[in-house]
């Protein structure tokens, strides 16, 4: 395999919303970032990613752009942005910038100029359709609820959004819309990006022409999933995409695509694939339902373990997928993977080491490295995510009661991963001087990066370590490409497995509160990490203590 910049490298997930505020005014912005490079340096990270900061009505947190040659000026000016990426520059690092292409916001001119001439030029950049009395042109429901079809306004045409109303779906099919994308991400890339994470990417090909499917609620819609799966053909607009921007200044490109057929995975992936890699969302839709948040069953250790072996296997050798525990859509991962009650230090750490040590390249959402937790929510009116509010009427449709519906929204919210970064126990937890945008989760005293920078034994410190190791000299060819293969696959809660190259690691994780023995198959040269200070060893057996993580070279 070839190897590429960006193999070994480590990423790191910003919402630039809730980093770090720079000015009082609540919200996070980009000279915060800038300020803060040094602790994203100090921890060994090496591509930083930022959740859109383009101007934006914020209807759906940026991902909702009006101009996507502009910085919003509540996140700071076009010049923050250039000092930005000279300062990472300057320590070896690399910014990425969220390119949501699938719509653009309500507010962008290409949307204005479609309502004052649908016919015209800016019409053809969204799918328009005749408005007809009481029929909408299908019966597809949008991913934040209700029907992706609304007027146009002051036309008689609708227009289809399969997010939010406020998040008009590009037309792919009209290469004049293409071209405006491709010059939009070369414009960037020329500043010195290196490269994109790719929002949202596999809605862009639609099922043509657009019907209707079986419903699949009550509301008499079906989720737009169901044409999305009977959509072909989106290949030769990610290979067109790959070929006029990406490649030629070799950035990096990661996708968010969840929903690749096995066999596609070569071209998605593999040399010279569409994208640099894919991120790996196994785990994460692990126990969805069609219905909605309510209806998801929870995922135990054992699920855990399948789901990430399961995609290790499937990828295998073809390409390096991005793992994650956690992102800006998703509850925080240590309140989600950690069965309810285990949640401490040391399961924290497992987690980290289980996670961090497959195959692929890491990604750390702020705060993940603190073991940042889900926020208690006592209300639904703390919760400000779109998503979470839909959410929670699908629940309050389906009957349950109101508690019930707070608890299935609180349990998955996006607004969990979106509460400010923990800087410190200072007001806000060190966020901002005024009043931050989002409540801050209570625990701050606690959980917070001044406290865990100065304690060797703390979360920050195990990811600190684990990146360390993933960049020795020593390891970083096994780590980086070793294959992957499980160990006792089937023990209950115990998750394990070897990653061989040019040495023989075994990771091994005892993911339950009970200790548990484990006899090593060979003897074990050294231990490079454990989340407790002693192995308590007899022979070759181990008696790993709850939520114990050994990382052994064998
Ligand atoms: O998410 C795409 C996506 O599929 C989401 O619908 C996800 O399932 C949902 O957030 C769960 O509630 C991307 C972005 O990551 C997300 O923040 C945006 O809201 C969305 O695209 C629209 O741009
Ligand atoms: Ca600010």
């Amino acid at each position: 395999m070839e190897k590429k910049w960006w193999h070994d490298k480590v990423a790191y997930q910003i919402y630039p919303k809730s980093f770090y505020d720079s000015n009082g005014d609540g919200i996070g912005d980009i000279p915060g970032i800038i300020s803060k490079l040094d602790y994203l340096k100090d921890l060994g990270v090496d591509i930083v990613w930022l959740s859109p900061c383009y101007p934006s009505p914020l209807a759906d947190q940026g991902y909702d752009i009006s101009d996507y040659y502009g910085i919003d000026p509540r996140f700071g000016t076009m010049e923050d942005m250039e000092k930005l990426i000279a300062e990472a520059k300057k320590r070896d690092m690399y910014i990425l910038m969220d390119l949501v292409v699938n719509h653009c916001s309500d507010e962008h001119e290409w949307f204005k100029k479609a309502c004052e001439d649908p016919n015209g030029k800016y019409g053809g950049f969204f799918y328009l359709r005749d408005k007809e009395e009481g029929k909408r042109p299908t019966n597809w429901r949008s991913y934040f609820g209700g029907s992706v079809w609304d007027d146009l306004p002051g036309t008689d045409k609708q227009y289809l959004h399969v997010f939010h109303k406020k998040q008009p779906d590009l037309n792919w099919e009209n290469p004049e819309l293409r071209e405006e994308v491709y010059k939009n991400i070369n414009w960037w890339l020329e500043k010195g990006l290196g490269g994109f994470r790719i929002d949202a990417i596999m809605n862009i090909k639609k099922a043509l022409p657009l019907h209707d499917y079986e419903p699949d609620r009550d509301d008499g819609l079906c989720s737009v999933r169901a044409m999305l799966a009977q959509a072909e053909g989106i290949g030769e607009f990610l290979g067109e995409m790959r070929d006029r921007t990406f490649r030629k200044y070799d950035a990096f490109s990661v996708g968010e695509v969840f929903s690749e057929k096995p066999e596609e995975l070569p071209d998605f992936i593999g040399e010279n694939g569409y994208f640099s890699s894919i991120f790996d969302f196994n785990a994460t839709i692990f126990g969805k339902s069609g219905k909605g948040w309510y209806d998801a069953s929870a995922i135990t250790p054992e699920d855990y373990k399948n789901c990430c072996f399961q995609a290790q296997e499937r990828v295998g050798g073809v390409g390096f997928l991005s793992n994650i525990i956690e992102n800006h859509d998703q509850p925080r991962g240590v309140s989600y993977y950690i069965p309810q009650g285990d949640c401490c230090p040391e399961s924290k750490k497992m987690l980290a080491a289980l996670n961090f040590m497959l195959r692929g390249i890491p990604f750390i959402y702020q705060g993940q490295e603190l073991g940042m937790e889900n926020v208690p929510f006592s209300s639904i009116e703390e919760v400000d995510d779109i998503s979470s509010q839909d959410e929670y009427l699908v629940a309050l449709n389906a009957g349950l009661s109101p508690e019930e519906a707070l608890d299935a929204v609180a349990r998955y919210s996006r607004d969990n991963a979106r509460t400010p970064m923990q800087w410190s126990d200072e007001p806000h937890a060190g966020f901002t001087e005024g009043e931050p945008w989002l409540r801050v989760n209570p625990n701050y005293r606690t959980i917070n990066a001044a406290a865990e920078q100065s304690d060797p034994s703390s979360v920050w410190n195990f990811y600190k370590r684990l990146i360390a190791l993933r960049k020795d000299p020593l390891y970083a060819e096994t780590i980086v490409y070793g294959v992957l293969e499980p160990f006792l696959r089937e023990r209950h809660n115990l998750m394990a497995y070897y990653r061989k190259g040019e040495k023989t690691l075994l990771v091994i994780g005892n993911y339950q509160k009970k200790e548990q023995d484990v006899t090593l198959p060979a003897p074990c040269k050294k231990v490079l990490l454990n989340n407790y200070p002693e192995v308590s060893m007899e022979g070759r057996t181990i008696r790993m203590q709850g939520y114990q993580a050994l990382i052994l070279e064998m």
